[in-house]
């Protein structure tokens, strides 16, 4: 049977970028297999927030995975913090994983290429390992996550061979599984960089009211030529946007593109601000009704106590393969 596992970590407000790539395939997966889901709120550390934002945030995050269909019958949703195993193993998987190999990871590179090093504190830099103990404590074979994500994924796989090779067949090997549509969508005020919650206003937020989204939309950066044909390197905006527009109508982008073909640019957007409606107004109310019953809160208590269950398991293991004194 299959263990599912993924995270967001609360840094800020969810965008459509979140959502496509991440949050909406979570429910698929829950009759697959075991579910956890979780609130990385160890991983927002690593960049500076303020308490009162974080605190927010991760309750934010609870109430998507709850409208977005997940059911805590058959996926066990946790706050990272609470379950102790993750800090513990961590702190001994950071020894199987090498300064060079963190180096090069494009996240860390992303965020920290500007910084001095007297700015950059260690948890960013150590941040796939404590993501690598996140996904191994839960013996999680398939890792949903956008495309940005599948680097860290694979160094955790490194990881396994490394370590079983050394201790024996201690430790499951996870796979990444990224979506084949929406697995890297773009900011729209700036289609070269990456739709992420910590940047900029032109991004949409799943908590942006209709109206503005639809303005994000129709002001989103188009290209040169009037009319939509899909040129991912010509037309990078009208990619974006097929791509926005496929992922929330379940199909693909070449589908989408001979839909639209020779649209002039105005109309398309608008059918993309119509598909986001579509998708979003329903989602939204299921949100407002959640958010409003603060009892929602207690099924993170509840993940918890499963979700140390399994990882304590797990991480007495690993204790006992390195050799550590299990008194
Ligand atoms: P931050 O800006 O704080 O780095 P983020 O918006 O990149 O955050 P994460 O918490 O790092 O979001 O990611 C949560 C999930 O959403 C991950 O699986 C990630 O791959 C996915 N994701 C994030 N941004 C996008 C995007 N633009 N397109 C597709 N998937 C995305
Ligand atoms: N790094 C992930 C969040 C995350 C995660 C994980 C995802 C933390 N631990 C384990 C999958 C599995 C991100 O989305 N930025």
């Amino acid at each position: 049977m299959e263990r599912i596992l993924s995270a967001i970590k609360p840094t800020g407000k969810l965008t459509l970028g979140n959502y496509i790539g991440a949050l909406s395939h979570f429910k698929d997966f829950q009759d697959q297999g075991e579910s956890f889901i979780f609130i990385a709120d160890l991983h927002a550390l690593t960049l500076p927030i303020e308490p009162e934002d974080l605190r927010n945030n991760s309750r934010d995050i609870a109430a998507f995975y709850l409208a977005s269909g997940l059911d805590p019958k058959k996926t066990t949703m946790f706050l990272q913090s609470s379950v102790s195993a993750h800090a513990e193993l961590n702190a001994i998987v950071q020894n199987y994983l090498y300064m060079g190999e963190l180096k090069r990871m494009t996240q860390f590179k992303d965020k920290c290429s500007k910084m001095a090093d007297t700015a950059i504190g260690m948890g960013i830099f150590a941040y796939p390992v404590l993501m690598a103990a996140d996904i191994l404590l839960y013996e999680a074979t398939e890792v949903p996550v956008g495309e940005d994500q599948a680097q860290h994924v694979e160094l955790c796989r490194d990881l396994v061979r490394r370590f079983n090779h050394r201790y024996g067949e201690i430790l499951k090997m996870p796979k990444a599984v990224v979506p084949k549509v929406g697995a890297r969508i773009m900011s729209l005020t700036d289609p070269s960089k990456k739709m992420s919650k910590s940047d900029q206003k032109g991004d949409i937020f799943l908590l942006d009211d209709p109206k503005t989204m639809r303005k994000k939309i129709m002001s989103a950066k188009t290209d040169m030529g009037p009319t939509v044909t899909d040129d991912p390197v010509g037309k990078p905006g009208i990619h974006n946007l097929l791509n926005i527009y496929a992922s929330l109508d379940g199909t693909t982008i070449e589908e989408a593109a001979k839909r639209f073909e020779g649209f002039r640019y105005g109309e398309f957007k608008k059918a993309v601000a119509d598909k986001l409606d579509e998708v979003m107004i329903p989602f939204r109310a299921r949100y407002d009704q959640i958010i409003a019953d603060k009892s929602y809160i207690e099924v993170l208590r509840q993940g918890a106590e499963r979700a140390r269950e399994v990882a304590n398991k797990t991480l007495r293991k690993v204790q006992e393969a390195v050799g550590l004194l299990l008194i």
